[in-house]
């Protein structure tokens, strides 16, 4: 059976999971929810990264101990993915003993394979970023263009990686493997990073002791960002089984944010080569979601209200808690393609909600069941074997397919929604509901039900809920996520003769 491992960043526990943070952990879990759909043995992975000054700062702040406050935001994430439904398979937390004797051992490895060393080290430093800046990326004033705030000398004698070793090494490994990044562009910024010059990297601290024991020399604690890239490895049991890390490594699909390519295309890679294990097979960068076209500004979004917010303010289970999960699930998931920046407003969830939901699904749902019971008795007819609809199904199945595999849950969702599209368009054409019940009427709800019940499979991944809800509904049983993709979604595997249920509509409209 393909294994399939999937990863996203393991996020900070300084302040509460927003917005950005549900669009990555949406996007893997559907993605994840599409492995386990065409019958691979799946591991979807998220968690939360606590050490580092970022963290300690932040407990500091509301005077607590760094562990107590992280134990107090650990949980705030996982029951955030709860509310949206995400099915990881583990929830990795950086404190937990099998992380430590992870990175210890990875680093240790590292450290006996003759790449860290002592040195020193002085320069700007950003603790939003946990990582030093040149002169060269700041804003005036010495101020962080991703956090908008001031950086701060930092002069350390500690132990570095020597990353600058790996320059050649990682340039060939690019070159062999092509496709590694993704998008292009992505990759191609990965590059220009490596081609301008690796410096070695401080990777221990002695200024904070919040953070993993350095084992041969414990007056040190691990750099945060030299800890967290583990997680990826400590979930697979690194920590105590071979070094190899069996059947999930190196075949795994990191998800992440476009401001940390840094870490994961050029020291991630580098760190696993230095301890004798392949580089990750894939990694999937996503851009961000904006508000009034920036990462942090201030404007109207949340509520359709008067209420500046950033879009770090804009707590997901708020979303869910006005439009239901599966919406906005639908919408973190159709509205911006992977890899591209987009916006993100209150305006455009209703809108999108309204026009592919209501009207397109909800309204297909609806009136099929609605005419099955006035002219089939209630009972869902079988689709004809010849049918204009069975060329579509077949174009989206495959079209959407492919997009799923290649971590385009924006180009799936939009290709099944052609079917519900040319559904609801061949109903509008055949007017069942006019006609006299028999034969034709039969096959035009058959059809329907038939191109219902692909649909169903097709956007499981995205809309559990809805999906099981259809399903339910057209007379079927068991839930879509369980069937085996493709040969579920072929046409002609709607049985007919079950009960069709006219219930109230799935997506009532909103207004602005
Ligand atoms: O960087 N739009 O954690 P983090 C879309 N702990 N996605 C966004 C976003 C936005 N506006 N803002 C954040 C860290 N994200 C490290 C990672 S991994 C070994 C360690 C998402 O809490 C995006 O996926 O700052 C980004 O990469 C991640 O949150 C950063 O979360």
């Amino acid at each position: 059976m393909p294994h399939f491992y999937v990863t996203t960043p393991i996020y900070y526990v300084n302040d509460a999971p927003h917005v950005g943070h549900a669009y990555a952990t949406v996007n893997a879990d559907a993605v994840a929810r599409w492995h386990r759909q065409i019958g691979d043995e799946v591991l979807f992975l998220t968690g939360t990264d606590e050490h580092g000054q970022k963290v300690a700062r932040a407990a500091e702040e509301h005077k607590m101990s760094p562990q107590a406050w992280a134990d107090r935001l650990a949980p705030r994430f996982a029951e955030t993915w709860a509310a949206l439904d995400v099915a990881n398979d583990d929830f990795i937390r950086t404190t937990e003993p099998r992380h430590h004797r992870a990175v210890q051992r990875f680093l240790q490895r590292i450290f006996d394979n003759g790449y860290i060393e002592p040195g020193s080290y002085a320069g700007w430093y950003c603790v939003g970023c946990e990582a030093y800046k040149d002169e060269s990326e700041l804003l005036p004033g010495r101020v962080c263009p991703d956090h908008r705030r001031p950086v701060e000398w930092l002069e350390q004698e500690n132990y570095f990686f020597r990353l600058s070793a790996f320059q050649d090494r990682l340039l060939e490994w690019y070159r062999d493997h092509p496709h590694s990044v993704q998008p292009e562009t992505k990759r191609n910024e990965a590059l220009s990073f490596i081609k301008g010059g690796l410096q070695d990297i401080s990777i221990t601290r002695t200024s904070i002791d919040w953070g993993v024991p350095v084992p041969w020399d414990p007056n040190h604690v691990f750099y945060v960002w030299y800890d967290a890239l583990v997680n990826y490895l400590t979930a697979i049991g690194y920590a105590d089984g071979d070094d190899g890390v069996g059947e999930w490594w190196p075949s795994v699909h990191h998800l992440i944010g476009k401001e940390i390519i840094r870490f994961h295309c050029v020291w991630w890679p580098a760190m696993c080569m230095a301890a004798g294990i392949d580089p990750p097979a894939h990694v999937q960068v996503h851009g961000f979601l904006l508000v009034g076209g920036e990462r942090l500004s201030k404007t109207r979004v949340a509520g359709g209200g008067e209420r500046a917010v950033k879009l770090t303010e804009i707590a997901p289970t708020a979303l869910v808690d006005d439009f239901g999960v599966d919406p906005i699930r639908y919408h973190l998931l159709r509205e911006v393609p992977l890899g591209a920046d987009g916006e993100f407003s209150y305006e455009g969830i209703v809108s999108r909600y309204n026009a592919d939901l209501a009207n397109n699904l909800g309204n297909l749902m609806s009136r099929v069941a609605t005419v099955v019971g006035s002219k089939c008795g209630g009972t869902g007819p079988a689709p004809r074997l010849e049918s204009r609809l069975a060329g579509v199904a077949a174009e989206v199945v495959a079209s959407a397919t492919a997009a799923w595999e290649r971590f385009a849950p924006h180009d799936a969702l939009e290709t099944t929604w052609r079917l519900i599209r040319e559904t609801n368009a061949e109903l509008e054409a055949a007017e069942p509901w006019r006609a006299e019940p028999g034969p034709e009427v039969d096959g035009v709800l058959g059809d329907a039900l038939q191109a219902l019940q692909i649909v169903a499979l097709l956007a499981a991944p995205a809309m559990p809920t809805t999906c099981a809800e259809v399903w339910r509904r057209i007379g079927l049983t068991g839930r879509p996520e369980d069937q085996r993709l493709p040969g579920a979604a072929r046409w002609g595997t709607y049985p007919g003769g079950g009960a069709v249920e006219k219930a109230p509509p799935l997506f009532p409209r909103r207004s602005q």
